[in-house]
């Protein structure tokens, strides 16, 4: 069967199918503390940028399940779920796929088929809309593109740049690792407690090598101690497998001799492609949550002194600002990107290592929406922000122009002027409108209607919110584990 670029994305969201049917060794206890970077679906230029939202859609909800002990939902749900979205994508006339039944065939590759070409975006030539409304053309371009957009070298201490990857869909740092000490580029997640990079002898699921990447092995580095301990990590977009070892690590030019962390041996297609714009994926939730059962590298810092405090700081660049000054901060706080006269500090109320605090309200323009008792996750990892349906609905309710597709996705004017604001603390943060309308439904028309970067998720009910990059590119974010609280500012 000719395996389609629709179908390969798939693939990854049945890893746990895939996985069986390749016989990884993997050990099975599933401890359902795992989390998925929603950006991990390599960008195609002829997949319908629509449908790559759909797949960071689904991706969330599964990680939005496990990060709250909630039972993932299958992946003939999640495939039913996707075959009304692609019909909904048809009835807008922009790309006919569509696969029938929603029924896996023999625990092995989806039964999937597509019933047309998947719409080829041709990139189109962008001008920016003389009203100067509308979806940025420089952001859609690099939804076209899937494009790393380097982070300027930042001057403060202890600090790395954050590359955009894409429309702002995740954020990339460099660190040095082995000796001689090698360039990794690593995805910053706040939402897993986990580091690794592919191990020399990596393999993908598909049992080819582990793509275009740079890999971490004795043969490359002198300093590389193998453990034999084995590590697996589920994310809700892929997984990877592999063992524990140590080696220096350097992060901001700090360096840590003999840190523990991962090599995966075994990834899959998700973390392997060659179009993934990472190595590896830095987690910076507490080490509670740590699948290797070791220090995040920041507790690491601390502990060796070469920090005062496990504190993570994060400012989110927009593309749209074309500033390119995203950064990570290890140890404190840039007191250059925030005022701190807006400073709040939030405590943590997740037990298991996540980053979740509070939300007192959230209003709309203004006015207030009367969601009360919710909390968030505040994850860099997820590119979205995921409600619970209810809320999801009330949000684009009060948003004029927007749309229910019906599970979850909205859609809404490009143009829209709404601002969502989260209240923490009592004080307020709003969500720039240009972040609400995450994608255009159509690259050739940026004026016209935008998928809502607000999207509902559907496992479980609660008041818990997964609050990714549509809301954390708002303000200064900071963790800080031997406090066990975090911290949000206003952006200067
Ligand atoms: C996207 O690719 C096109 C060529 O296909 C190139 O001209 C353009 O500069 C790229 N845009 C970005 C943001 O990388
Ligand atoms: C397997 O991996 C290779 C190289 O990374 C890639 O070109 C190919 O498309 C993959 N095939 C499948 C079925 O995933
Ligand atoms: C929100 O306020 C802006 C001006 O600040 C206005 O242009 C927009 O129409 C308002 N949107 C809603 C949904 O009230
Ligand atoms: C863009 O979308 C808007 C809203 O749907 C529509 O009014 C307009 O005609 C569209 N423009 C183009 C060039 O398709
Ligand atoms: C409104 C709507 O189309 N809801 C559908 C959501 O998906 C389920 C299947 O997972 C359908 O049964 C619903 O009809």
């Amino acid at each position: 069967m000719q395996i389609t670029p629709f179908i390969l994305l798939l693939g990854s969201l049945l890893l746990p199918i895939t996985l069986d049917a390749y016989a990884i060794p993997l050990t099975r206890e599933q401890t359902g503390v795992v989390t998925l970077p929603l950006k991990r679906a390599p960008m195609r230029r002829d997949l319908h940028p629509q449908m790559l939202f759909r797949m960071h859609n689904v991706r969330s909800h599964q990680r939005l399940a496990r990060m709250t002990g909630r039972e993932v939902p299958s992946a003939e749900v999640l495939l039913d779920r996707l075959a009304v979205r692609e019909a909904s994508i048809t009835r807008r006339g922009s790309a006919r796929v569509g696969y029938p039944g929603g029924k896996l065939a023999n625990n092995n590759l989806p039964n999937v088929v597509t019933t047309g070409e998947i719409a080829h975006v041709d990139i189109p030539v962008l001008a920016a809309d003389a009203s100067g409304k509308g979806f940025s053309p420089v952001s859609a371009q690099a939804v076209a593109n899937n494009s790393l957009t380097p982070a300027n070298t930042p001057s403060n201490a202890n600090s790395l740049g954050l590359d955009i990857e894409g429309n702002d869909v995740g954020y990339i740092a460099t660190v040095q690792m082995g000796t001689p000490p090698r360039d990794f580029k690593l995805l910053m997640d706040s939402g897993s407690a986990d580091l690794w990079v592919g191990a020399e002898q990596c393999i993908s699921v598909n049992a080819s090598d582990c793509g275009n990447h740079v890999f971490l092995g004795q043969q490359s580095s002198s300093s590389f101690v193998d453990t034999q301990t084995p590590f697996q990590i589920t994310y809700g977009s892929g997984a990877v497998a592999g063992n524990v070892i140590t080696d220096n690590l350097v992060v901001a030019g700090l360096q840590i001799s003999g840190h523990t962390f991962g090599v995966a041996t075994e990834e899959s297609q998700d973390f392997s492609s060659s179009q993934t714009n990472f190595d590896g994926i830095m987690g910076l939730a507490q080490s509670i949550l740590s699948q290797q059962q070791t220090l995040t590298p920041v507790e690491s810092l601390a502990k060796a002194g070469l920090i005062q405090e496990a504190i993570v700081s994060f400012k989110l660049s927009r593309l749209a600002d074309q500033k390119n000054d995203g950064e990570i901060t290890f140890g404190g706080l840039d007191a250059s990107k925030f005022d701190a006269n807006t400073l709040v500090t939030i405590n943590n109320v997740n037990a298991q290592g996540f980053w979740e605090g509070g939300i007192d309200s959230v209003s709309l323009n203004g006015t207030d929406l009367g969601l009360t008792g919710r909390t968030a996750i505040l994850d860099t990892g997820t590119t979205l922000l995921i409600v619970p349906p209810g809320d999801a609905q009330a949000i684009h309710q009060a948003i004029p122009g927007a749309v229910d597709l019906a599970n979850g996705t909205f859609t809404i004017p490009c143009t829209t002027q709404a601002s969502l604001a989260l209240t923490f603390r009592g004080r307020s943060f709003a969500i720039d409108p240009r972040d609400i309308a995450f994608a255009p439904v159509d690259l050739n028309n940026l004026t016209g209607d935008c998928v809502s970067g607000i999207t509902a998720g559907q496992i479980g009910g609660g008041n818990q919110w997964l609050a990714g990059d549509v809301f954390l590119k708002n303000v200064y974010f900071s963790t800080n584990v031997g406090k066990n609280t975090m911290q949000l500012a206003k952006l200067t």
